[in-house]
């Protein structure tokens, strides 16, 4: 740190040089994160000096935090459960396990070795979260349609089961799991189920009445214990803004820390000192947009997508699969090549290697028919350029 201070101005120069060089969002194919909504920006920044990691100061930010679980959970369809907001899908699914490893304590069912039932195309978060929990993977490969088999899970399951996961929205290929299939997998045995939907959460309930065909996934599917869902992705709410909801009223205080000595109420959560500039962006951009503004986006998000989707056809690339969601993976022969071609020339997307070499083009919200346009093109040179540079090789 230097000894005297620079004016503001200077300062305010340097970020902003800086932040010149993020790429615009007129240029990201890889990002389920978006240009997040300007109310729940203004919103973040009027909060920006709250902390709900102490409710005794921040009592009207903790009730606008309350307020926002009430409305997800409503919109998961079940008002009466519990939750909290978090930092995002990470820390989510990191208490989702916490609490599938008390439930299983209290009914005398943990073992020595616990175990949680995952598909191989689960989010990497969780491979963090059983590192720090010490849980062992049972990894159960994804069938022909890149979903989690219920009959697999089925047979994975024993003594040593405290969870199984079930992905509601994948984020390398978009794909929802069968999830009330793998509620009834699960049903006979004392296993918490949950459904990581940090992707889907805010486009399948939406979709689904728009008549897109999407298994249900939420908590009207009988058995679904918890669920990760992430304002900060298609949720449209600035970064952190996760939330993790439980199906009991009581389950989310099954993580629970005191935080004795400077006399606040007990955390939920895994971060103490925690922004309420998440809470209430989050109940700003719900309340703000509501079911009939989340519907109209939705329904463009889906057409951008179709109009990628018929572009790429018309250019000759085929699909890895057909997209249920707003992730585009198109097969893509030296992938990785063509992508960082691609960065060099400003435009960022990403590649799966998992199956066959892919380039995954996310649509996310700020992705439009113009940019689509644009994009296809710069793909075409970059992979004719590509191509011969390879041929050369
Ligand atoms: N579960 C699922 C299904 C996810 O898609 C993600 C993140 C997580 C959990 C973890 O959530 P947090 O990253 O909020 O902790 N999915 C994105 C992905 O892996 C994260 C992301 C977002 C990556 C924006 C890049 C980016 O530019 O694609």
């Amino acid at each position: 740190m230097r000894s005297d201070g620079i004016p503001a101005s200077v300062v305010r120069r340097r970020i902003a040089a800086e932040m010149d060089d993020d790429v615009p969002w007129n240029r990201v194919l890889n990002s389920i994160c978006t240009e997040p909504h300007p109310l729940g920006v203004e919103m973040a920044a009027a909060a920006a000096h709250t902390n709900l990691g102490d409710v005794r100061i921040f009592r009207g930010s903790k009730r606008i935090e309350r307020k926002a679980v009430q409305l997800l959970l409503s919109l998961l369809g079940n008002p009466e459960g519990s939750g909290n907001l978090v930092s995002g899908g990470t820390e989510a699914n990191l208490i989702a396990m916490l609490v599938a490893r008390e439930s299983a304590r209290a009914r005398g069912r943990l073992t020595d070795r616990p175990e949680v039932v995952v598909s191989s195309t689960v989010h990497f978060s969780f491979t963090k979260v059983f590192g720090l929990l010490g849980l062992t993977p049972v990894v159960v490969p994804v069938d022909a349609a890149l979903r989690l088999p219920a009959d697999e899970v089925a047979r994975h399951l024993n003594e040593h089961t405290i969870a199984v996961v079930a992905t509601a929205g994948s984020s390398e290929f978009g794909v929802v799991d069968a999830v009330d299939a793998i509620a009834r997998a699960v049903s006979a045995h004392e296993v918490h189920l949950h459904v990581d939907a940090a992707t889907g959460g805010f486009i399948i309930p939406f979709a689904r009445e728009l008549g897109h065909d999407l298994p249900q996934f939420d908590f009207s599917v009988d058995g679904v214990d918890s669920i990760t869902i992430d304002p900060h992705k298609y949720g449209l709410v600035s970064v952190p803004a996760g939330a993790i909801l439980f199906r009991g009223a009581e389950d989310a205080g099954k993580f629970a820390f005191d935080s004795f000595f400077i006399d606040t109420p007990t955390h939920h959560t895994f971060l103490g000192t925690r922004p309420g500039g998440a809470a209430v962006a989050t109940y700003a951009v719900l309340e703000h947009l509501g079911r009939s503004g989340f519907l109209s986006i939705t329904r463009t998000n889906y057409e951008v997508t179709a109009h990628l989707v018929a572009g790429l056809r018309a250019a000759g690339y085929t699909l890895f699969i057909e997209p249920e969601l707003n992730i585009v993976v198109v097969r893509m022969p030296n992938a990785s090549k063509i992508s960082e071609r691609l960065e060099s020339w400003g435009w960022i997307v990403s590649t799966s290697k998992r199956f066959v070499e892919t380039l995954r083009l996310v649509v996310a919200r700020h992705v439009t028919r113009e940019m689509v346009d644009a994009f296809i093109p710069v793909l075409d040179r970059a992979r004719k350029e590509t191509e011969a540079e390879v041929a050369v090789e």
